[in-house]
């Protein structure tokens, strides 16, 4: 290995997260909007980016526009110094197949790896809010000597069935001696019953290993070419895998309260607790961390802006974010979180709730608890989030937990 090894990022963002409908009826999951100005796939790159990497390929397929056109937007970088981040979307360059798995989305783009020739290859996934400094985990893989390295965080034993199984070695701590992608019934860890140690789905790997791995995965008829179910265990099975605390990431500007912050957002219960998470008064996850930016698209938008509604009518806000372009007048807002360009009329309510781009809120009306979607509009005295039966009978989404959840371009009437 080169004393200062080449190092070529790999982000999957080609799955559907079925989980999040309907937020990913209309886009993949890597573009769906958070914390107002943000989408998923931000965190990933930036996390990249604040690292070093500055070759990155973000991998696509599935209702790729709207995320092609933000990483387009967003992540325009100098073709003087040879930096780039591009999406690229399946294309059928080992037959007339889509990705079957992330492990095949790797081995159809392995024309990227040849023509870049690093010497490590960090793969990544692209729907999780955290911080991280790859810098560290690629030291960790370096000084290992192994092929394979799967980042992993303490998670509760009750979410192991989310995620993959790391259990070390007792000897060495730092190599994995099984992995199981999704157990039902995992053991606890010895110190913790109630945790187990979960993949983060981020890996570093020797680049030939990696190549050999896929290709010879290419092979297997019974594999789902998976990268968590079949690629990491490939590595395991062979005693070449080790493990990346993340415990031990030290992220510059992170306090006690966010250093080893990590939340998958593949559920609406967790994407909406994730924003929760940003708007408290020492929030869990602050976003405010200029020593590690997290970066998003520059929209060329005017303030926000707090007024009176036509009448008079004075609003408030509190414990909430309110995102550039929007214009609340005579609203109470309270821990919420306001996409870019949200108009709200007098005397209406927000609570509790996420509201994506362009939404609308009509005078008088109540949102509470709720996830709204680009372009939803309510009418003047229209209603979410208050009758769980009458959300339901509308059509909307109502997780058990009681978060609404309303489309894009709904018109909700009163
Ligand atoms: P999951 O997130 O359930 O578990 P998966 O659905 O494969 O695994 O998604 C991983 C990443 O790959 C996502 O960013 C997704 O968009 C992308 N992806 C999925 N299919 C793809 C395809 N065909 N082409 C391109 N990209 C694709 C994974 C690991 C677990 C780990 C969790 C952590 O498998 O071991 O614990 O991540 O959240």
């Amino acid at each position: 290995m080169p004393a200062t090894p080449k190092v070529f990022g790999i982000i999957l963002a080609g799955g559907e997260g079925k989980r999040l409908m309907p937020l990913t009826a209309d886009r993949a999951k890597p573009a769906v909007p958070f914390g107002g100005q943000y989408r998923l796939i931000d965190f990933a790159i930036s996390n990249l980016i604040n690292s070093g990497l500055r070759q990155i390929v973000v991998l696509t397929q599935y209702k790729s526009h709207s995320l092609d056109r933000h990483i387009s937007q967003t992540w325009r970088m100098s073709p003087l110094l040879d930096s780039y981040v591009a999406s690229v979307p399946a294309q059928q360059r080992l037959g007339k197949r889509w990705f079957s798995g992330s492990a095949d989305a790797i081995l159809q783009s392995l024309n990227l790896i040849n023509d870049e020739k690093p010497d490590i290859v960090a793969v990544v996934g692209a729907d999780h809010v955290y911080r991280m400094d790859f810098r560290q985990m690629l030291d960790a893989h370096i000084d290992s000597g192994l092929p394979a390295t799967v980042a992993g965080i303490r998670q509760p034993i009750a979410m192991a069935n989310q995620f993959g199984v790391i259990e070390v070695n007792d000897s060495d701590p730092t190599k994995i001696n099984r992995f199981l992608e999704k157990p039902q019934d995992p053991a606890g860890l010895p110190d913790a019953p109630h945790e187990v140690l979960a993949s983060m789905g981020n890996y570093i790997f020797t680049t030939d290993a990696l190549i050999a791995a896929v290709e010879d995965d290419g092979e297997v008829s019974t594999s789902n070419h998976d990268m968590g179910g079949d690629i990491i265990p490939y590595f395991v099975d062979r005693g070449e895998a080790g493990v990346y605390d993340f415990k031990r990431n030290e992220v510059p500007g992170s306090n006690d309260r966010d250093r080893d912050y990590w939340r998958d957002v593949g559920t609406i219960d967790s994407f909406f607790d994730a924003h929760m998470d940003l708007i408290s008064t020492l929030p869990v996850f602050n976003l405010y961390n200029t020593d590690w930016p997290i970066h998003s698209q520059t929209v060329n938008s005017p303030p926000a802006k707090f007024v009176r509604d036509s009448v008079g009518r004075m609003g408030n806000a509190i414990d909430s974010i309110v995102s550039l372009g929007s214009v609340l007048s005579g609203t109470h807002l309270e821990r919420s979180v306001v996409g870019p360009w949200a108009l709200t009329g007098g005397g209406s309510t927000i609570t509790d709730s996420v509201l994506f781009d362009h939404v609308d809120i009509g005078a008088g009306a109540r949102v509470h608890r709720a996830i709204l979607d680009k372009n939803v509009r309510l009418l003047d005295g229209a209603t979410v989030g208050v009758d769980r039966a009458r959300d339901l009978s509308r059509g909307f989404t109502v997780t058990d937990s009681g978060i609404t959840i309303v489309g894009k371009n709904v018109i909700v009437e009163r």
